[in-house]
């Protein structure tokens, strides 16, 4: 055999083993390759804030509009300014079901304005929804103190310490499959107006998922598939390999 050939054939055997290692990546951590982000209408570009709901206690003293006009919007063409103008406590969220056990990233464009103090406060967390916290409303959350609800504080601002323009806050929080969290949005006024502002709110989940049944076994196809073409290659060119 020339050696021209034995180069050709070695570098095929080279190939094909970056190959196999690159298809045992790719099903061990397909998260990595692109994670979807968990949360619908994240970026409140469906009007009417769809697939989020809102609460209010009591009714009427605040309203979590829709807006392209104040404040700017940071992703696309809507977001939602929040304003509350009277006594109360009033939130706005989504449920999310995490598909993984493991580390999870929420991040959000969020601001806040207005309000004389510590009673005039805005929060960003990721709280539990097992039932108990659930039947908790209203909630007492304080701009220190947040509820035992809470899993993961994002943000936290009061009046006296505005964020404007938005900007990004994120934070990362560990979660169990098939685990219910409500990313909650909430804003707390005594009685001056508070401005709440937010858009493009992410969940993203960092987990490695452990293979199904099927990735187990499309994996050991894969390593018989090459253990059969390496040995192939050996026998068409002793030595080789
Ligand atoms: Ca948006």
């Amino acid at each position: 055999m020339n050696e021209e050939r034995r180069g050709t054939i070695k570098a095929a055997s080279a190939r094909l083993h970056a190959g196999f290692l690159l298809a045992i990546a790719w099903l061990v951590f397909p998260v990595f390759a692109g994670a979807q982000n968990l949360a619908l209408n994240p970026s409140f570009e469906t009007l009417g804030h769809a697939n989020w709901t809102a609460v209010f206690n009591p009714s009427g003293g605040a309203t979590f509009p829709d807006s392209s006009a104040t404040p700017p919007t940071t992703d696309g063409a809507n977001g939602i300014a929040a304003t509350d103008a009277a006594v109360g406590t009033y939130y706005l969220y989504p449920d999310v079901v995490l598909p993984l056990t493991g580390p999870y990233r929420i991040s959000v464009d969020v601001g806040n304005s207005g309000g004389s103090g510590a009673t005039d406060f805005v929060r960003v967390d990721i709280t539990d929804t097992t039932p108990s916290s659930v039947a908790a409303k209203p909630k007492t959350d304080t701009l220190a103190t947040p509820d035992p609800d809470v899993v993961q504080s994002v943000f936290s601002r009061s009046g006296a310490d505005p964020v404007a323009p938005q900007a990004r806050h994120a934070a990362n929080f560990v979660g169990s499959a098939g685990q219910t969290v409500r990313i909650r949005f909430y804003i707390h006024a005594s009685n001056v107006v508070t401005q709440f502002p937010f858009d493009d709110v992410q969940l993203l989940s960092g987990g490695t998922p452990v293979p199904t049944l099927s990735e187990w076994a499309m994996l050991l196809l894969g390593a018989l598939l090459a253990l059969f073409g390496i040995g192939w290659l050996r026998r068409r060119a002793p030595g080789i390999g």
